[in-house]
C-alpha cells in the first residue's frame, strides 16, 4: 500500500520534472530568440477614465508547447535560473516601447513585474540603472516596478536597498497582489513603496460587509500616507460602482480593459454607464 503510493508519487514527480525541463529549455530558447510577446494592461482613473499606468505582461505562445500560462513559465523561470534573463527581456522590451508610450500617454507610467529573487540580488538596481542609462536615464520617471509581498521571504535589507536606489532614480514602487502574502500589514511600514495594488480576491468577495470595510480601510490608509491604491480584477459594473462608492480612485481589470498590444489600446477607456 505504502509502496504503491510511493511509486505513484514518484512517477508524478518525474512527470512534473519532465514538463519543467521541457518548459525551461523552450523558454531559454524563446528568450534568446525574442519570441515572447509583451502586452499591456492599463490602470485607469475611475473618475477621468484616463490611463494612469500600463502594466507590461509577458505572453508566450510556443511552437511546440502551445500557449504556456505566465504563472507556469514564471515559476519555471524562478526554479531553473531563468528569472533574471526574463526580467531583462521585459525591461528591454519596455524601454524600446517607452518613447512611443510617452508620446501617446504623456502622464502614464509603464510598470514591470519583478520577482523577489531578482530584488534579492545586490546588483539589481545597479543593472537596471545601467540599462536605463544606455537608453535614456530620463525614462526612469516613466517606470514603475511591481513587487509582491513575497519579497519578504528574501533578504529584506538587500531588497530594501534596491528599492530605495530605484526610487532615487524616480522609479516608483508598487506592491502587487496586496493582501494575499504573509505578514503583509506587519511588514508594510518597512518597505519603501508608492502604490498598493489590492488583490482581485477582495473584489470577488465584495458583497461581504467585512470586505467592504477592508477596502475602505485601505483607501483611508493609502490616502493618509499619500500613496496610490489600485484595485485589481474589476470585472463587473456592479463592482466598479461599489468601489467608486467606497472611495477607490484607480482600477484595473477586464471590465476596464483587457491586456493587449500597445497599438490596440484605446487612448481613453469607455465603459458603459449604469
Ligand atoms: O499578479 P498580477 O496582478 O500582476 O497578474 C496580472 C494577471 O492578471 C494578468 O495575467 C492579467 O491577464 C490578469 N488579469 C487582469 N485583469 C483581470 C481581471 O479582471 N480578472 C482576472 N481574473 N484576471 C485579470
Ligand atoms: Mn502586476
Amino acid at each position: 500500500m505504502h509502496s504503491m503510493n510511493a511509486i505513484t508519487a514518484s512517477s508524478d514527480t518525474s512527470r512534473a520534472d519532465h514538463r519543467q525541463s521541457q518548459v525551461a529549455n523552450r523558454l531559454a530558447q524563446a528568450l534568446s530568440q525574442g519570441k515572447l510577446q509583451v502586452v499591456y494592461q492599463p490602470e485607469v482613473s475611475l473618475f477621468s477614465r484616463e490611463i494612469t499606468s500600463l502594466e507590461a505582461l509577458c505572453r508566450w505562445d510556443d511552437a511546440e508547447l502551445g500557449q504556456v500560462a505566465p504563472d507556469e513559465f514564471i515559476a519555471v523561470a524562478e526554479a531553473r535560473g531563468l528569472i533574471v534573463a526574463l526580467g531583462e527581456y521585459m525591461l528591454r522590451s519596455v524601454l524600446a516601447d517607452l518613447p512611443w508610450v510617452t508620446q501617446r500617454w504623456p502622464e502614464a507610467k509603464v510598470a514591470i513585474n519583478a520577482s523577489g529573487l531578482e530584488l534579492a540580488l545586490p546588483d539589481f538596481a545597479q543593472r537596471l540603472r545601467a540599462s536605463l542609462a544606455s537608453t535614456d536615464i530620463g525614462l526612469a520617471r516613466h517606470l514603475e516596478l511591481e513587487v509582491t509581498e513575497s519579497v519578504f521571504h528574501h533578504n529584506v535589507p538587500v531588497v530594501n536597498a534596491n528599492l530605495m536606489s530605484l526610487r532615487e532614480l524616480g522609479i516608483t514602487i508598487a506592491i502587487d497582489d496586496f493582501g494575499t502574502g504573509q505578514s503583509s500589514l506587519s511588514r508594510l511600514h518597512t518597505l519603501p513603496f508608492d502604490k498598493i495594488k489590492l488583490d482581485r480576491s477582495f473584489v470577488k468577495a465584495l458583497q461581504a460587509p467585512m470586505v467592504q470595510e477592508i477596502v475602505k480601510a485601505m483607501v483611508q490608509l493609502t490616502n493618509t500616507f499619500s500613496r496610490t491604491l489600485v484595485v485589481e480584477g474589476i470585472e463587473t459594473r456592479e463592482q466598479l460602482h461599489q468601489l467608486v462608492a467606497l472611495g477607490c480612485h484607480v482600477g484595473q481589470g477586464y471590465l476596464l480593459c483587457r491586456p493587449g498590444a500597445l497599438a490596440d489600446l484605446p487612448a481613453q477607456i469607455a465603459w458603459p454607464q449604469a
